[in-house]
């Protein structure tokens, strides 16, 4: 029956776990996948979501289902997170939103959500690099996906000229995919006032904004400031989109916790929008998991949880930043040519080293070092541990 199946290719990314899984080599390294890792290279279980799991556990719940758009404790806390909690639009009742399978779920709501009723395009365009699985996602959900200018190659830096050119050449009122924060690959954002400029572009074109925020907290180890980008736009009295996804920010990743949310003009019409939601989940999912929403409400709505979370971000957006610093003292120090001043300006979970594929490709086969093909490094898996033989091998490789 399954004859003519082809087969198809690994996901670019995961794939990468599976070369590391399958190396023996005690010095082996995975800066593959974009998952945080402790000071020991272990997955980090945040104590905040320990304490809300025992919150939860003695309150003796039941496993009943979801509704349809999720756990309201939930999804309300969420959109104050990343809208704000001065937000007009959520004071004025006119977001919708639904719970979602994490930040993938949200962004494939989404999707199907604007192929289906947004009016005036059927075009989405995502910044050159984006995340791999924007076009499948965007693709899958009956979208065209094309591309706008984001990285300069010449200045590792943002090319604003470029990005701001392209949407001036776009269609009116084209959907635009925008990472809200920690831009991944390149770990780049648009400073404030380049978010500005941007926003008055999108106004002028009347472009329809899509903020795909999948590391808020992750940029600054600041909520606040990381969702700068949303709030503007909102308080610009654009109508935006978002999809938010607690898998970094609270090390969720398997519980598959994030929010899909939409401004609508009024209550009316989001009460409308919220109906149609539903439509387009019943028929994929019929209604979202509960336990790690559960953990994300209980943690979002009690103060004394969210202050330790907040804490813990902070923790981990330092930490990375750490590693940035010593991976920059050292391939200095190892008098590597090239300038690396870009490891420690970039942000976020990753950075774009600017190795060559024939680089990475060394990287794997002679030091064991595992990360994509496009030279992305996943700050996370870099600790005191393994920094230093880390620097050496790139050092080499990039001296030949
Ligand atoms: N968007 C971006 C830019 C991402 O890097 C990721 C991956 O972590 C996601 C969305 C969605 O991830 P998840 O579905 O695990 O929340
Ligand atoms: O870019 C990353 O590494 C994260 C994790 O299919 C990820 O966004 C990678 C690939 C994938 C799903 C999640």
């Amino acid at each position: 029956t399954w004859s003519a199946v082809p087969a198809g290719p690994p996901d670019p990314i995961l794939g990468v776990t599976e070369a590391f899984k399958a190396d023996k080599d005690s010095r082996k390294i995975n800066l593959g996948v974009g998952a945080y890792r402790d000071e020991n290279g272990k997955p980090y279980v945040l104590n905040s979501v320990k304490k809300a799991e025992q919150i939860i556990e003695s309150g003796q719940p039941d496993k009943e289902y979801l509704p349809i758009t999720g756990l309201a404790e939930f999804t309300k806390a969420a959109v104050k997170l990343a809208y704000g909690g001065d937000s007009a639009p959520l004071a004025g009742n006119s977001v919708a939103v639904t719970q979602a399978i994490s930040g993938t779920g949200a962004l494939r709501i989404g999707g199907a959500f604007l192929g289906r009723f947004y009016p005036h395009a059927k075009t989405i365009y995502i910044p050159s690099p984006s995340w791999g699985n924007h076009t499948p996602i965007f693709r899958d959900s009956g979208l065209e996906v094309k591309q706008y200018r984001y990285f300069d190659k010449k200045t590792v830096g943002l090319d604003l000229a470029g990005l701001k050119e392209d949407l001036k050449n776009m269609p009116e009122k084209s959907i635009v995919l925008f990472h809200a924060c920690a831009h991944n690959p390149t770990g780049i954002d648009p400073t404030p006032e380049q978010w500005k400029e941007i926003s008055e572009v999108v106004k002028e074109k009347q472009l329809f904004p899509f903020f795909d925020m999948a590391y808020q907290g992750f940029s600054s180890g600041d909520f606040s400031r990381d969702a700068f980008a949303v709030r503007h736009f909102v308080a610009q009295g654009h109508q935006v989109v978002v999809s938010q996804s607690f898998a970094k920010n609270m090390g969720l990743y398997g519980e598959r916790v994030g929010a899909f949310s939409i401004v609508a003009a009024d209550p009316e019409e989001k009460a409308r929008v919220e109906s149609q939601l539903k439509i387009i989940v019943r028929p994929m999912y019929s209604n979202p998991p509960l336990h790690g929403a559960r953990i994300a409400a209980t943690i979002l709505n009690n103060q004394k949880l969210y202050q330790e979370w907040e804490g813990e971000v902070k923790h981990m957006a330092n930490r990375i930043i750490s590693m940035r610093d010593r991976l920059y003292n050292n391939l200095v120090a190892l008098g590597t040519p090239s300038e690396w001043g870009h490891i420690k300006s970039q942000i976020g979970m990753f950075s774009y080293t600017g190795l060559s594929q024939p680089q990475t490709k060394a990287l794997a086969e002679k030091a064991h070092i595992y990360l994509t093909a496009d030279g992305r490094i996943s700050m996370a898996g870099l600790n005191g541990h393994n920094i230093d033989y880390f620097s050496e091998c790139v050092s080499k490789v990039v001296k030949g």
